[in-house]
């Protein structure tokens, strides 16, 4: 039977965070410009100093367009902090680390919406200034910003738990905006989209975001001819983040098969680490056991030709 070729399919890859940004540039250094959009969360996303600052689709870009500080997994390479220590020595709020580089991007973008064009068009804009040649998404061009209930029954913002409190306290539920609509460029996306890709990406702030977009996760379980994703929990860790943390937190067992689990019928293939080997899965789902740490450019290449090889296989 003739397999599909995945390098002329049309891929959508749903993405959030380092493990979702490395995977994005996997499959960009892989697939056709025209072949691949990324659709980034943007419940990360607030107000801050006067700016908007957008964590997912920076890291994102940051990393299609080889600039990003891979240590820390977000901002700039080669970054330096004149203007955040002037602005902590002038008793501005400096808890979020905001890199001259990094600034420059967020100073770009609040131009361009204060001249009122949409999250979608200033992305593109800024993407274009990376060189970046894949479709680079905001889920919508609406505020969507994602809260953490904690166990003390406290509701943060994002960033100020994630960052400010560092992941404190405990987390009890992640509550997401109600009736947030797709842009237009998301849904022309996924009506013409081949294969959907869930990237590494925590599945509660980085993942269920995006399909907590009406009418993302209903076009999902519609179009594509397969959905995959590739586990962010590695022998019962995350590779970054708190995703591993909150599933504990919240009542899960911080495992691949709990994130397989919890996606459910939504996905038909599952891309899970040699260190989770013997996972069992649920009935009906393909699974893919290999190496899903991203070491490197040819890390990321690596494991983005073998998802889209499986995902082929799924297309049939
Ligand atoms: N994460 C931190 O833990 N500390 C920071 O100071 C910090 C600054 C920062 C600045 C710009 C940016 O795009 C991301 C930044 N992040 C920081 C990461 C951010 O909290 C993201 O939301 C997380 O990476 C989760 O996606």
């Amino acid at each position: 039977m003739n397999t599909v070729d995945p390098y002329y399919s049309r891929v959508v890859c749903l993405a959030g965070g380092v493990g979702g940004a490395r995977l994005a540039d996997g499959l960009a250094r892989v697939l056709p410009p025209h072949n691949l959009t990324v659709i980034v969360n943007t419940g990360d996303d607030f107000r801050h100093l006067g700016l908007t600052i957008c964590p997912d689709l920076d890291t994102v870009m940051y990393t299609v367009g080889d600039v990003a500080n891979d240590e820390t997994g977000w901002g700039r390479a080669g970054e330096s902090w004149r203007t955040m220590s002037e602005v902590g020595r002038l008793g501005g709020p400096d808890w979020f680390s905001l890199g001259d580089l990094d600034l420059a991007t967020h100073l770009a973008r609040a131009h361009g919406l204060d001249a009122g064009q949409t999250l979608t068009a200033v992305t593109g804009r800024l993407c274009a200034g990376f060189g970046i040649g894949p479709a680079v998404l905001p889920m919508s061009d609406l505020p969507a910003p994602t809260l953490i209930e904690t166990d003390t029954g406290e509701v943060l913002p994002f960033q100020v738990w994630f960052v400010r409190e560092r992941w404190q306290p405990a987390v009890r539920r992640v509550i997401l905006p109600e009736d947030v609509r797709a842009t237009a460029e998301v849904v022309r996306a996924l009506e013409t989209a081949d294969l959907v890709l869930i990237a590494p990406s925590n599945p509660f702030v980085s993942i269920e975001p995006i399909l907590n977009v009406y009418p993302i996760r209903a076009m999902i379980e519609d179009v594509p001819r397969a959905v995959v994703a590739v586990s962010p929990i590695i022998a019962g860790r995350a590779v970054k983040g708190p995703a591993a943390k909150m599933m504990a937190e919240m009542g899960l067992e911080p495992a691949a098969a709990a994130v397989a689990g919890y996606y459910g019928h939504l996905i038909d293939g599952f891309v899970y680490d040699a260190q989770d080997a013997g996972m069992i899965a649920e009935d009906g789902l393909a699974l893919l056991c290999t190496d899903t740490l991203m070491s490197g450019a040819a890390g990321r290449e690596r494991l983005a030709r073998e998802v889209l090889a499986f995902a082929a296989e799924l297309m049939e």
